[in-house]
């Protein structure tokens, strides 16, 4: 995988994103920019600056129950990443994403601000694990071709609840019954279970970001280690793929990055 392989250009990044359905690109973020990126995170989490949303809104396992619960007030995602902060801002329209999505998508890229365009914030205490899913469950788009970035503003391992994703799944053509009501894929299933067991968990550092298709199977444990882990994560998509009216999707103004 190309974790292993810092040389590895961006068409052999985005051929891998095709074949896979993720691939990992190290230290595409200086350390520096990264520490700046965690100070406002972290800043921004004390302070509770809103729009929040709480680990108590999804109930998720291990969340609490409701917002008035031990723990209710425990933040999930600092929301709308893209006007929070200018530095926040910056990455989401760089140049090297700008450059990535092109090649990948063929036309001018656009940042949805509907979904995800947040800090992830998982916390040792009240931090939920979140299910196998697809991301397509988010977004209502003509055609289901999305990628988004995470960008680990700390470390991520198995331990502190890294993401877990099941190689190749993007291309797996899933009957409805494989998935629960919520859309979340069937762990109970023996044919499932059999496809999850080959699920990887790539260790990130500081300034790696993986993208991801929003067909990609993935999910993510609980954080036990005793710090909040950060990641910063947004989703684009090609100009001619539209958000569906009167969708989520479409509820926000959306950022060609030209
Ligand atoms: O960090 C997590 O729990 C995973 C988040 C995730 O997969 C999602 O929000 O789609």
């Amino acid at each position: 995988m190309s974790e292993h392989n810092p040389l590895q250009s961006k068409s052999e990044q985005v051929r891998e994103l095709r074949e896979t359905g993720f691939v990992v690109v190290k230290g595409l973020v200086p350390e520096a920019r990264c520490q700046a990126l965690r100070e406002v995170a972290r800043r921004q989490l004390a302070e509770a600056a809103t729009p929040l949303e709480f680990e108590a809104d999804l109930k998720y396992p291990g969340a609490p129950d409701s917002r008035d619960a031990p723990g209710g007030h425990t933040v999930r995602r600092l929301l709308d990443a893209y006007v929070r902060d200018p530095l926040f801002a910056e990455f989401a329209t760089s140049p090297e994403i700008r450059g990535w999505m092109e090649l990948y998508f063929g036309e001018t890229p656009y940042l949805s601000r509907a979904h995800h365009n947040c800090v992830m914030t998982k916390h040792p205490a009240y931090g939920s694990l979140t299910g196998w899913h697809r991301d397509v469950r988010y977004w209502g788009f003509e055609r289901d071709d999305l990628v988004s970035t995470w960008l680990a503003i700390g470390d991520e391992t198995v331990d502190n609840g890294a993401l877990w994703f099941v190689p190749g799944s993007h291309k797996l053509p899933f009957t409805s019954d494989r998935f629960d009501e919520a859309k979340f894929f069937r762990s109970d299933l023996p044919e499932n279970a059999a496809l999850i067991r080959t699920a990887v968990s790539p260790a990130l550092e500081p300034g790696d970001v993986v993208f991801f298709h929003c067909n990609t199977l993935h999910s993510a444990g609980k954080n036990l280690s005793d710090k909040v882990k950060f990641s910063l994560v947004y989703t684009y998509h090609g100009a001619s793929n539209v958000p569906l009216p009167g969708t989520r999707s479409a509820a926000k103004p959306e950022v060609p990055l030209v």
